[in-house]
Parts: structure tokens; C-alpha cells; sequence
């Protein structure tokens, strides 16, 4: 028999976290062969209502699960944890600037990647969702000297996501018919969305959707769509984020396959003038289970070079800032 595979996810009563969990459990994000062990996190004030969540996924049945484990705390939580989503951070209060949230959210990170070098599977995989999450996974990569530093990444497939509907929808196609889209950078309004080697069922994307839209409102639209979805619905996004969660471990783990590449942020290598070290996306190709390259070599206009610069500024910027978090 296939040997389950140990996903620990912190914050998991959150609603990201209840958006994803039993789409693991039921093999969407691993693959339909492969069992899974789930190892839920919480802050101790949230375990009764993971509590509930768990009572909930036993009453699915789902056949490939082969135990839930809860913990209120890292160090139970990502004992021999293969695969780790920190997700669990506290959100960004009215008024409160990015800054603020930086050196609220640190912390967490900082003792989560010490409970990860302590406890989890020495080849461990981790993705960072809670914001601010490049930052945060560099805080938690720099805690966890165990663990080889590519195994951290952080999340903006949800923007790539975002950016992919927008496309789909504006050149009246499906979403499975629109490749190579990926962004650069930070998440955060400086991230970088590039069309240049997108195709939209064999096309160009220039020429398949309207020119005045994709000049004025494809960038910003998906720049600022988190913001919109909080106007909208009163809620952060949940569903859509953990969708993209699924996505992105659903790939490294299984490869991507027709799409060519997909969005991660990666430890910078140097690639692209990023500077090395800061966790930057970069659209990254994956033909091995638990790998990825960077994508090398692809054409880069001076005003897209100019973004990727300014994002990784700001992300140079927020290392200075956690310089004390950071081992
Ligand atoms: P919720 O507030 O619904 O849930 C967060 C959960 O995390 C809570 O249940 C809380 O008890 C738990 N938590 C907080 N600190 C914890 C800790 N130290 N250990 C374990 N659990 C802890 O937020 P939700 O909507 O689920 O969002 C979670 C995070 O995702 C937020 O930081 C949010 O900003 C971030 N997002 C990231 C996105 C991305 O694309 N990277 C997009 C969506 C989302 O905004």
C-alpha cells in the first residue's frame, strides 16, 4: 500500500482552512491514489471549533484518509509532517498598514519554523499562505536550518488564478483553454502579472481578448482583486485561496503538465536580476515530484523588468524590517 503522506496545515478552523481541508481529504490535492494523514493546527481558543471541523471530515468517509490528528500547538502539529501549509496568521486589522502587519505576523513564523526544524520530516515541503507570506516564509526557511531551503515556498497562484479567470472570461473562453500566465514578485499591489507568454486556446493574448481592456484594467483588476472581494462580500477570499493552495501543492507534487509553468514563490537564485534569497515568484516548471526549476531565458520587457525590480525592493524592504526574526 501507498504510505499516506502527513499534511499539516495551521489555522485550519479558519475559513481557508475549511475551505480546503476536505478537498485533501478526499484527494484532490495529492491525487486520487494517494492516502493522506491530516495534522491540524490551531491556536488553543480554536480547538473546539477544529473540534467540529474533524467531526465533520470522520462523517465524509473519505476513503484515502487514513487519520486526522489536532494539535494546539507546532511543535505536536508538524511531528514528521511531510507536507506543511502554514496558513494560520492573524488578518490585517481596519487601518493597520502592511508594515504593522509585517512585524504582527512575524513572530508566528518565527517559532513555526523552529517547530519544523524540530519535528517535521527532514525533506518537509512548506507553502506559505498567511500574509504577509513571502515574508513570512523567509522568516520560517531561516528558522529551520534542517530542511533544505527550496522546500519553502509561499503562495501567488491564487493571484496567477485570479489573473487566468479574468482572461478566460474577457476572450470568451474556459480557464483550462489559458496557459503560461504567471506573476512575479511579492504578494501585494507591487506583484507583476505577465501576459508575454500566455496563450488563450493557441492564441496571443493580444489577440484574443479587447486591447483598451487589456491595457487599462487586466493588471489592476487582478492587482486589487483581494480588495474587491472584501467589498463585495464583506469576507476576505477563502474558497478561491485555498483552491489555489490545492493548486499549487497539487503541482509540485504531480507537475504541471500541459501548463508548462505556474507560479511560485521560490528562494531568488539570482534569476532575473531578483535579488537572492528573498522569496520571489517566478513561473516555475515542475517534471519531477517535489521539484521545481525556474523558468530561464524568457523574454522580459524594460517596463516588466522595472515592476520586477520595484517588487523586489519592497521585498528586500520587508527583510530589513524582520532582520531581527531572522536566524
Ligand atoms: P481566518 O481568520 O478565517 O483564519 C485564520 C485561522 O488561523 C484562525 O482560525 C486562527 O485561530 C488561526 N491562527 C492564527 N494564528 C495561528 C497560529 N499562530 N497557529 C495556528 N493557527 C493560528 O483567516 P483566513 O481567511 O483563513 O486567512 C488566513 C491567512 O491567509 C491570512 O493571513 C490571510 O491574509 C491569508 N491569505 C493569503 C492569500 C494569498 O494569496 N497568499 C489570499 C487569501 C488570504 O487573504
Amino acid at each position: 500500500m501507498t504510505k499516506p503522506i502527513r499534511v499539516a496545515i495551521t489555522g485550519a478552523a479558519g475559513n481557508i482552512g475549511y475551505s480546503m481541508l476536505f478537498r485533501i481529504a478526499a484527494g484532490e490535492m495529492l491525487g486520487p491514489d494517494q492516502p493522506v494523514i491530516l495534522q491540524l493546527v490551531e491556536l488553543p481558543v480554536a480547538m473546539s471549533a477544529l473540534e467540529g471541523t474533524a467531526m465533520e471530515i470522520d462523517d465524509c468517509a473519505f476513503p484515502l484518509l487514513h487519520g486526522i490528528e489536532l494539535a494546539d500547538n507546532p511543535a505536536a502539529g508538524f511531528k514528521d509532517a511531510d507536507v506543511i501549509m502554514l496558513v494560520g496568521a492573524k488578518p490585517r486589522g481596519k487601518g493597520q498598514e502592511r508594515a504593522d502587519l509585517i512585524k504582527g505576523n512575524g513572530p508566528i513564523f518565527t517559532g513555526q519554523g523552529k517547530a519544523i526544524d524540530e519535528n517535521a520530516a527532514a525533506d518537509a515541503k512548506i507553502v506559505v499562505v498567511g500574509n504577509p507570506c513571502n515574508t513570512n516564509c523567509l522568516i520560517a526557511m531561516s528558522q529551520a536550518k534542517r530542511v533544505p531551503t527550496r522546500n519553502f515556498t509561499a503562495m501567488t497562484r491564487l493571484d496567477q488564478n485570479r489573473a487566468i479567470g479574468q482572461l478566460a472570461k474577457h476572450a470568451n473562453a474556459a480557464p483550462g483553454d489559458v496557459k503560461n500566465m504567471f506573476i512575479w514578485g511579492n504578494h501585494s499591489p507591487t506583484m507583476v502579472p505577465d501576459v508575454s507568454q500566455a496563450t488563450i486556446a493557441g492564441k496571443s493574448v493580444a489577440d484574443a481578448v479587447d486591447s483598451a481592456w487589456l491595457a487599462e484594467s487586466f493588471d489592476k483588476t487582478v492587482r486589487t482583486r483581494g480588495k474587491a472581494i472584501i467589498n463585495a462580500r464583506g469576507k476576505s477570499s477563502a474558497a478561491s485561496a485555498g483552491n489555489a493552495a490545492i493548486d499549487h501543492v497539487h503541482d509540485w507534487f504531480l507537475g504541471t503538465g500541459d501548463h508548462d509553468f505556474v507560479s511560485m514563490a521560490v528562494p531568488s537564485d539570482g534569476s532575473y536580476g531578483v535579488p537572492e534569497g528573498i522569496i520571489f515568484s517566478f513561473p516555475c516548471r515542475i517534471t519531477a515530484p517535489w521539484t521545481y526549476e525556474i523558468v530561464q531565458g524568457l523574454p522580459v520587457s524594460a517596463d516588466i523588468q522595472a515592476r520586477i525590480n520595484a517588487s523586489a525592493d519592497e521585498l528586500v524592504g520587508e527583510r530589513a524590517a524582520v532582520a531581527d526574526l531572522l536566524a
